[in-house]
């Protein structure tokens, strides 16, 4: 189909002309032409944003992995669809072909059949970036089970109460983890975890760092003998488009992290296009996607937005800077990457580390370079151009959310002109519009305001598990018949867009979406203190770290300010995870609130931003005495 695989600027703006005036029959045609489907759809699409309900393909049945897998079998059996490439460079690196693929997802699905998991069950999967992780989801898909993956650097009580959260009734991990020159003892943090998981029946561990780990009877089974015994056939289960495929877990504006459900049909059909057409893979290229499979990033494009496409797919289990900071590099060099998608914080880490490392590479395969995760930087994105693409292979800034399934504002490459810092234009069917505080829509160029879709896409969520008043409220509120996305951006003369940051709370450290509330939660747990603020200053690596603003309890006014900084971060990395912790902790006697006591975060932002001529307005303050305080003591 010639709108599968777009190959210039006016093809763009042909294609997504008719991608959104009738985006019915355009996603109908992607959708008949691609995929396997077990029974056509009675409807392409049904919608209405003030309930909000989106149905696509309704009444159609599929299953995924057919569509990943036994659909490759014929053509690409012997393909590689995953490299493995190990933390430690002296391991060996795996190739796992399209075959080999279906039997490993097969005799897992039959593993998890046999522990009870069937059809609507939530599977919880805490691994690292090894195999398993992939071959558990598309285990998880293929009998129809919900997984709900939990990056792994996350804490035991974040684990749990992911776990309590869509009650899951099995998690999947290992005995523990490399990462670096480190190694991290999973199963213990599940097993923390699980003291307090009722719904859980079952743990299967893969066996990865051989370390001697508690395994109890009855519930913990490790996972080789039971592959070895399974059956290397599996029948996937026929899904309805609308069955939820997985739950991702995404901090949101309260403590309670927000499950994320996401689609079988309108996914899987949003994330194969997208990759093919944001990384124009071809037949022979080898893919690589830096990010955990822990995030939405990891979900649709380093499993199923490839393997839809037949592609092949690199996994890394490691870290940039292990064991030396060319080891990315190292691994482009070593399996000829094409197509290379990172995070600017990587970029940003690696670029400081200078030039020796990336020399001694031939880096001459790279055909496109992808960044997501937050807003990139000039210098990062000049450096990454310059210095890895060469000016040759084009920068796909993408940008989109685990809300959105799938790539929802970026260049084509070779079709759409780049320009740093901007995500450039929505892709094929996306409608934004930018709205400005009073509910309107700014139209033209060169506006800037709040990030709205206002048509449905395939791949957009369609609740949250267990809370489809949040999801309404969260997203359908703020704007009538709009979805809010939660960021700020500007719309340049030629309507390129460029995302500005969030507008909510939630800040992006060093890629990672973290929610302000549920860290404030943490800190307040701490017997000193009385009250806390958490707010985002940039950084140079990160993007953002976290600044903390805390007002002790008169009790804690007399303990040192140093080991109460300690406790706080390790009360926080217990709560959360060490991703969470806070860079600087300003203790405080009050906190800027407004009449009805809410925080003025962006006084705060600002403060710890040192951006301080323009506070705007603090008239309406409860207490406006105490700006001035912390701007005398800020860290
Ligand atoms: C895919 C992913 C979503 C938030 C999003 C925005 C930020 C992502 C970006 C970007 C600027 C980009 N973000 N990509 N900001 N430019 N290219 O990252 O999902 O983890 O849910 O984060 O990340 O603020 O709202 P998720």
């Amino acid at each position: 189909m010639s709108n599968y695989h777009i190959k210039h600027l006016e093809e763009y703006y042909q294609v997504y002309r008719k991608s959104v005036r009738n985006p019915e029959v355009f996603w109908e045609e992607v959708a008949e032409e691609h995929f396997l489907w077990r029974k056509r759809w009675n409807n392409v699409l049904q919608w209405d944003f003030s309930k909000p309900e989106i149905k696509w393909f309704e009444g159609a049945e599929l299953n995924i992995t057919e569509n990943c897998i036994d659909r490759h079998l014929n053509t690409r059996g012997d393909k590689t669809a995953i490299i493995f490439e190990p933390n430690n460079p002296d391991e060996e690196t795996q190739h796992i072909s399209y075959r080999e693929l279906h039997d490993r997802v097969c005799r897992f699905a039959n593993v998890l059949k046999e522990k009870g998991i069937g059809k609507g069950d939530r599977v919880c999967i805490y691994l690292p970036m090894i195999p398993e992780l992939a071959i558990s989801v598309l285990a998880c898909a293929r009998i129809g089970a919900i997984h709900s993956v939990v990056f792994a650097g996350f804490s035991s009580t974040a684990l749990a109460t992911r776990i309590n959260d869509s009650e899951c009734k099995m998690v999947i991990t290992s005995d523990g983890s490399y990462r670096g020159a480190k190694t991290i003892d999973l199963k213990s943090i599940v097993d923390e975890a699980l003291e307090d998981c009722s719904s859980i029946e079952s743990v299967l561990v893969a066996k990865r760092i051989n370390s001697d780990i508690k395994m109890k009877e009855g519930r913990d089974y490790w996972l080789q003998p039971l592959l070895d015994e399974a059956y290397h056939d599996c029948d996937p289960e026929v899904m309805d488009a609308e069955d939820p495929l997985f739950i991702l877990y995404t901090s949101g504006s309260t403590g309670k992290p927000k499950g994320m459900v996401h689609s079988s049909g309108g996914y899987m059909v949003y994330t194969a296009y997208t990759f093919k057409n944001v990384f124009q893979y071809r037949e022979d290229d080898v893919y690589w996607c830096t990010a955990d499979i822990g995030w939405i990033t990891g979900h649709s494009y380093i499993v199923y937005g490839p393997l839809l496409n037949g592609a092949t797919t690199l996994m890394f289990e490691g870290v940039p800077s292990y064991p030396d900071f060319g080891r990315f590099w190292e691994i482009v060099d070593k399996h000829q990457v094409n197509q290379f998608y990172t995070a600017p914080t990587a970029i940003r880490a690696l670029a400081k580390e200078g030039m020796d490392h990336v020399e001694k590479y031939d880096l001459s395969s790279l055909k496109v370079l992808g960044t997501v995760g937050e807003p990139i930087n000039e210098e990062a994105w000049h450096w990454y151009d310059d210095n890895i693409g060469k000016k040759k292979a084009p920068i796909v800034d993408t940008w989109w959310q685990t809300e959105t399934g799938g790539i929802m504002i970026s260049p084509i490459p070779f079709a759409t002109p780049t320009k740093p810092t901007y995500a450039t234009l929505p892709f094929i069917g996306i409608q934004p519009a930018l709205m400005d505080e009073n509910g309107e829509e700014i139209k033209g160029n060169q506006v800037d305001g709040r990030l709205c879709i206002k048509y449905p896409w395939p791949s957009m969520a369609r609740t949250i598990w267990g809370d489809h008043q949040r999801y309404k409220d969260t997203y359908f509120s703020a704007f009538e018949n709009m979805y809010f996305t939660g960021d700020g951006a500007l719309r340049d003369e030629v309507g390129y867009y460029r995302i500005t940051g969030r507008v909510d709370d939630v800040v992006i450290v060093s890629g990672h979406n973290l929610g302000t509330a549920p860290i404030e939660d943490a800190i307040n747990e701490h017997p000193a203190v009385s009250e806390s603020a958490i707010v985002g200053f940039p950084h140079d690596i990160k993007g953002n770290a976290l600044y903390g603003y805390v007002i002790l309890k008169e009790t804690g006014e007399s303990r040192n300010h140093d080991n109460l900084r300690k406790e706080i971060n390790q009360l926080i990395t217990e709560q959360i995870g060490p991703i969470a912790k806070l860079d600087k902790i300003q203790f405080t006697k009050g906190l800027p609130k407004t009449r009805s006591g809410k925080i003025m975060r962006r006084i705060l932002r600002k403060i710890a931003s040192k951006d301080t001529s323009n506070l705007g307005d603090t008239s309406t303050l409860l207490n406006p005495e105490v700006v001035q305080d912390i701007m005398d003591n800020v860290l």
